[in-house]
């Protein structure tokens, strides 16, 4: 049977052997839950860049820019980090290059793997289907914030745990630790993250609707695969 694993912040990645698994990368607060809306919108890729000077620098490729750095829109950039910002039908075919602080470096340090992908809550039924047809071996990457572990990350990865328990192996603690989070939080995500660390962040900046909308389950079929370098829809 192909193990499922959860590694529970990017500072922990080097204790994970990557090759012959699936990364599942996830930064629910907000990077993959925007670029699960953006291929859902019908945005044609996302390129996940590490640093603000790179990703500024391919808008003379013909991409738009997006990102943050601690949650607030980068001056010169195109858009923030607003799920909401890449619903926009304007931005429909168009390449992103895409900074953040956290979910864009846990992609790019998540490279190694044989495929990665991103998840979030609104696209994790059809990860878990595309998860359990293809049986390779499974590593969920959480972004975290800084290095550190976060609330929102451990639950999606709990979730998915926990729907894909009985056809993978489940046997480390992270993953059990995220299972259980998950299944004691279940009935009101929104309400059991309200004291946790992002929530607050993005709270002061007046951004609940965003995490309001991230923590919305399955509003797209979509699979956001990296490619050369770029996450596109696992069909193209
Ligand atoms: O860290 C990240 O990748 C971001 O998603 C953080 S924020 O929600 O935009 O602050």
């Amino acid at each position: 049977m192909p193990s499922l694993k959860v590694c529970l912040s990017p500072n922990l990645i080097n204790l994970f052997e990557l090759k012959g698994n699936t990364v599942v990368v996830v930064d629910i607060l907000r990077a993959t839950s925007c670029i699960t809306t953006a291929l859902g919108c019908g945005i044609k890729s996302i390129k996940p860049v590490s640093n603000l000077e790179e990703c500024l620098a391919l808008s003379n490729e013909g991409y738009i820019t997006a990102g943050e750095r601690n949650g607030k829109k980068v001056d010169g950039f195109d858009l923030g980090n607003s799920p909401f910002g890449f619903m926009d039908e304007k931005l429909q075919g168009k390449k992103i290059a895409f900074t953040t602080t956290n979910g864009t470096q846990a992609i790019n340090l998540s490279e190694r793997a044989d495929l990665v992908i991103a998840g979030s809550f609104l696209n994790i039924a059809a990860i878990k289907d595309f998860l359990y047809n293809q049986a390779s071996h499974v590593t969920i990457v959480c972004a975290g914030w800084k290095g550190m572990i976060n609330l929102e990350d451990t639950l999606f990865a709990g979730a998915l745990a926990d729907e894909l328990s009985n056809d993978f192996n489940v046997d480390e603690d992270a993953t059990l630790a995220s299972i259980y989070l998950f299944r004691k939080a279940q009935n009101n995500l929104f309400k059991f993250l309200q004291n946790s660390s992002h929530f607050n962040r993005l709270s002061k900046l007046n951004i609940v609707d965003d995490i309001k909308y991230c923590l919305k389950f399955n509003e797209f079929e979509v699979v956001p695969v990296l490619k050369n370098s770029e996450l596109v829809l696992l069909e193209s």
